[in-house]
């Protein structure tokens, strides 16, 4: 799908969409060295609009930016009040929202002492990322021929643009021998994380994900997580294989553009019943009464528009 909407923010002035253009010696272009946050804004149920958990969003792009040496030229309170004035100029009820911090033009090389560190920030109508179908009736994952880099390799806990060629190659991987996602083992062999999503395993009751070596520290793993533990389901952290995930009663994947998207099939064993798992649809239900405001435990997951 291709993505537009009316304005974008950059380095501080809202631009027309044609104008969000950039030099080609982009340092981040070359290299890869920028960071970016996904955050979704939904309809509440009571009419108005609101965006799901910004401070922790913000938040987590000040720190990417710093394991990468780069500093975000903006306070948060800046960067929150340009993504909602992005909103507001784009005329947005709901939408995807994308900040970038990125190195532009300046000297070339590893050691970019002279380039600026400048900021966009884009937003858009964006639908299930995995699909309508997929959301409903779960998706058909391969485990991945790639590995998530090791700890040291990469900040893993940091959303780095370059980290993304890695999350490219497995998706790329995926659709083209016709799965809808690909899941990514650790260095070690363990279950790690999805192309742009967190992920767990249902057996007997018990909730299980892994814990945040080489995964990102999603925002929607914290939030399905409280969910769950408010339902008095438990939730533990804890590295399991491949083979606990065909023996698993239900799976699915967690993320701000998959929202929870159920997996009904992992390298051709269907999960479970093969079909979305009780836990799976009672935390997805969870999840968009959360976003949506229907939820009063966590209203403050929401900032209005
Ligand atoms: N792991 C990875 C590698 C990842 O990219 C994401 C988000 C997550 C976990 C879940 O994090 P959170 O959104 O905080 O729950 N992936 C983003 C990018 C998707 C894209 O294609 O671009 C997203 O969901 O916005």
């Amino acid at each position: 799908m291709t993505v537009q909407a009316k304005k974008l923010w950059l380095d501080g002035k809202m631009l027309d969409w044609k104008d969000g253009t950039t030099h080609v010696l982009t340092h981040t272009l070359h290299y890869g060295v920028g960071v970016f946050e996904g955050i979704r804004c939904y309809k509440t149920t009571d009419g108005r609009s609101a965006i799901f958990r910004l401070p922790e969003h913000v938040r987590r792009l000040r720190h990417s930016a710093y394991a990468v040496y780069l500093k975000v030229p903006y306070s948060d309170e800046q960067i929150s009040q340009a993504i909602l004035d992005v909103l507001h100029a784009n005329e947005l009820a709901e939408a995807y929202i994308r900040p970038l911090v990125f190195l532009g033009a300046g000297t070339m090389g590893l050691y970019p002492d002279k380039n600026p560190t400048q900021v966009m920030i884009a937003a858009w109508s964006w639908g299930a990322y995995l699909g309508e179908e997929g959301l409903k009736n779960g998706i058909r994952v391969r485990v991945s021929s790639y590995i998530r880099p090791h700890v040291n390799s990469f900040m893993t806990k940091a959303k780095v643009c370059g980290g993304y060629v890695n999350s490219y190659l497995a998706k790329m991987e995926a659709k083209r021998d016709g799965y809808d996602e690909a899941l990514f083992l650790d260095t070690e062999g363990y279950v790690c994380e999805a192309s742009g999503e967190n992920v767990f395993l249902v057996r007997d009751g018990v909730i299980k994900t892994p814990p945040l070596t080489a995964a990102l520290p999603g925002i929607t793993r914290d939030s399905v997580m409280t969910l769950a533990r408010d339902r008095g389901l438990s939730v533990v952290e804890t590295r399991f294989s491949r083979d606990e995930i065909y023996m698993a009663d239900e799976f699915f994947m967690t993320g701000t553009a998959a929202e929870l998207t159920p997996v009904r099939e992992l390298d051709g064993r269907a999960i479970g019943t093969g079909k979305p798992g009780p836990i799976t649809q009672s935390l997805q239900d969870a999840y968009f009464r959360a976003v949506k405001g229907a939820d009063e435990r966590h209203r403050a997951w929401l900032t209005y528009l």
